[in-house]
């Protein structure tokens, strides 16, 4: 739609007068997509200044406490309730994109679109009145600023990217893209494609250039789903994998069908993992390479800071000194490229450094529309000395980036700024960026893009079948939690001490039916996997559904994880399924798992 990779627009938190999330937890998960500190404080500001926060989630969460309005969903079904919300605005004649319309292709494509999603016949598939759907396109539309948001529960589920799509297309039919209040691209100081090479206009994104040897699943971006992974490694034949090498990763416990990827991960040739622990994975591997504690490294989030809600920069010098004679994380990345490169184990750190930062300036010099366009990259190198390894390549994006001092050409940002100003620097509110944050061929915000046109009529046809379908199964879902990150804070005492976490969420009437109650064995099965799991009896979920969170099943012989085996949990993805994939993008259906969940028989 924009053009680039990383060109998501995030709620302008600070101004927003009306939220509508969708599968997202922010007080729980700082944001994520939308990244802030002190989410509580943040929404809390937005509701004593007037504003309404409306939370569309299969669970009441903590953001949910805490909202004006909590609707209920079934689990999968939000681009249809989406889509319900598109009918209406442009059914009431309350589509009004404002200053983007000379910008935007593809609005009638999507009025068409959206004609069978009648709020009625949405309503029974997702379980919220057409009343409420209603009313919601009409707060969206009278707000004076709003917003949409969604995240893991709206994007690994089958139709993730539909549904990640109708956001940004709600967005714009309410004129809220890209409007102070609405939502907005921020612009990162370092690494920002989409402040990159010439403004306005791209190349776009190309998909599928290649596709998985075993599935046939095409590649985004260069990458491939964690689904085929297993597949990949357990089917012979050319190209079979053999090897495998993973950075901060513990997909043992992460990725759909564990048992599937746990067993193929045993069969492996040869497997090198860079990590802080001996987990899941990396008991699998032969060799772990341990790199520095956190605190003895440098930090700036060239990531996440193109998705945070204010504009800022902050660079943090490791805070103690690492140990004589070990590497770094990045010189132990290096190495493996060396070894990678077939120049042995012994090549010299210093010219696989200075070959990455010289191929950058290359790039950049050469690009048209940057700061830099036309420069002598010695004179470049030479200005950047003499830092090296990451501070010399963040000192080279932060000068060469959109607040960036052009190496002699203006004032502005440098590392030396950053380091001069320990708490970050201030880069001010989120600020309208289109047209010039457009990358598209055609210079527009493409509404309407071919495979996501192409994928709607699977959503129409769920919709159909979703009336007649047979039931028996639970749909299980996931949930985060405050004291965990995914897999790996299961191992320090004060984030595991207390009431187990790992448990089975089920509405009382659910847990009625099935004659269970609290804290009893409930026996799970899926078509990947079965688990036994203690059930927790709440309210807070809606009938039907059962969820358990992620990142726990640490009873793993193999491993080295004394807290952790103690309060080990089941792994939730032993139920999920490498199959279940949402095909426009490969990625995983994390949620909306079907189950049966019966007493278990053992005590
Ligand atoms: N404390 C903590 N913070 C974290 C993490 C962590 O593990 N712990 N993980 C980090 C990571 S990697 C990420 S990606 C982010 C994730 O950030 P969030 O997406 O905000 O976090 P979740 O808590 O997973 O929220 C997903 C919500 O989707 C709901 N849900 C499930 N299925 C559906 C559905 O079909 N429709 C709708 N509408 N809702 C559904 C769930 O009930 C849940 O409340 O958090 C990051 N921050
Ligand atoms: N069912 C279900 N499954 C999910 C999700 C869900 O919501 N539901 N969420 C998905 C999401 S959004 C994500 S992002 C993935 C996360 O999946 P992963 O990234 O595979 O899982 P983590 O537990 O975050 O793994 C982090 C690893 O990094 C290691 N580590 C920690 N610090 C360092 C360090 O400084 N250096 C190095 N080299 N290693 C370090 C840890 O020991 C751990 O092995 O899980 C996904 N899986
Ligand atoms: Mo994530």
């Amino acid at each position: 739609m924009f053009g680039t990779l990383f060109s998501i627009p995030v709620p302008d938190l600070e101004r927003t007068e009306y939220l509508l999330l969708l599968g997202a937890n922010p007080l729980v998960s700082n944001g994520s997509l939308m990244t802030a500190p002190d989410m509580r404080d943040r929404l809390r500001r937005l509701r004593q200044r007037g504003g309404k926060v409306v939370v569309i989630d299969p669970y009441r969460t903590r953001t949910a406490q805490e909202a004006d309005e909590h609707h209920f969903i079934r689990p999968g079904y939000d681009a249809h309730f989406l889509f319900a919300i598109v009918h209406t605005l442009f059914d009431e004649g309350l589509v009004a994109p404002g200053r983007l319309a000379e910008h935007i292709s593809g609005l009638e494509q999507v009025r068409v679109l959206a004609e069978p999603f009648l709020p009625e016949r949405v309503a029974t598939a997702c379980g919220i009145a057409a009343s409420t759907i209603r009313s919601i396109a009409r707060d969206l539309a009278a707000a004076p600023q709003a917003a949409v948001y969604g995240r893991i529960g709206t994007c690994t589920q089958a139709f993730g990217t539909l549904t990640s799509w109708l956001v940004d297309v709600l967005n714009v039919l309410t004129g809220n893209l890209d409007r102070e209040g609405g939502a907005m691209f921020p612009k990162a100081a370092a690494g920002a494609r989409n402040a990159n090479g010439t403004p306005g206009r791209g190349r776009g994104v190309r998909f599928g250039r290649w596709k998985s040897r075993v599935r046939g699943l095409p590649e985004y971006y260069g990458e491939l789903p964690a689904s085929c992974l297993a597949e990949e490694i357990d089917t012979p034949g050319q190209g079979q994998v053999k090897a495998l090498i993973t950075l901060a990763g513990n997909p043992a416990l992460s990725t759909p069908n564990s048992h599937r990827l746990q067993q193929a991960l045993g069969t492996l040739k040869y497997m090198v993992s860079v990590d802080i622990y001996l987990n899941e994975t990396t008991r699998h591997a032969n060799v772990i390479l341990p790199p520095p504690p956190a605190l003895a490294r440098s930090h700036y989030d060239l990531a996440l800071y193109q998705l945070a809600v204010h504009n800022v920069a902050h660079y943090s010098p490791p805070v103690i000194e690492r140990e004589p004679g070990t590497l770094d994380e990045w010189e132990l990345f290096f190495r493996l490229a060396g070894i990678l490169a077939e120049q042995g184990a012994a090549a010299d750190l210093c010219s696989l450094d200075d070959l990455s930062i010289t191929t950058l300036i290359q790039r950049e010099v050469a690009t048209a529309g940057s700061p830099l366009a036309g420069r002598d990259p010695a004179e470049i190198l030479e200005a950047l000395k003499p830092r090296r390894g990451p501070e010399r390549t963040l000192d080279f994006l932060l000068r060469s980036g959109p607040y960036g001092d052009g190496f002699g050409r203006q004032d502005g940002l440098s590392l030396a700024t950053l380091e001069a100003h320990s708490h970050g620097v201030d880069l001010g509110p989120l600020q309208p960026r289109i047209p010039e944050v457009l990358r598209t061929p055609s210079g527009k915000i493409e509404l309407a893009p071919q495979p996501v046109v192409e994928d709607v009529e699977r959503l129409r046809i769920s919709l159909e079948n979703s009336l007649a379908r047979e039931d028996g199964h639970m749909l299980l879902i996931g949930r985060r939690d405050l004291r965990s990150n995914n897999s790996w804070m299961h191992n320090l005492h004060v984030l595991t001490k207390g009431k187990e976490r790992c448990t089975l969420h089920m509405h009382p009437h659910d847990a009625a039916l099935l004659a269970l109650v609290n804290g009893e064995m409930a026996h799970v099965t899926s078509r990947a996997g079965a688990v036994e799991i203690p059930i927790e009896v709440t309210d807070a979920i809606m009938p039907g559904v059962v969820s358990i969170p992620h990142g726990w099943g640490h009873n793993l012989p193999g491993t080295n994880l004394h807290v952790a085996t103690e309060h080990a949990g089941v792994n939730t993805n032993v139920l999920t399924d490498e199959e279940e994939i949402d095909p426009l993008s490969g990625n995983a259906v994390l949620n909306s798992i079907p189950v049966a969940v019966r007493k278990a028989l053992t005590a």
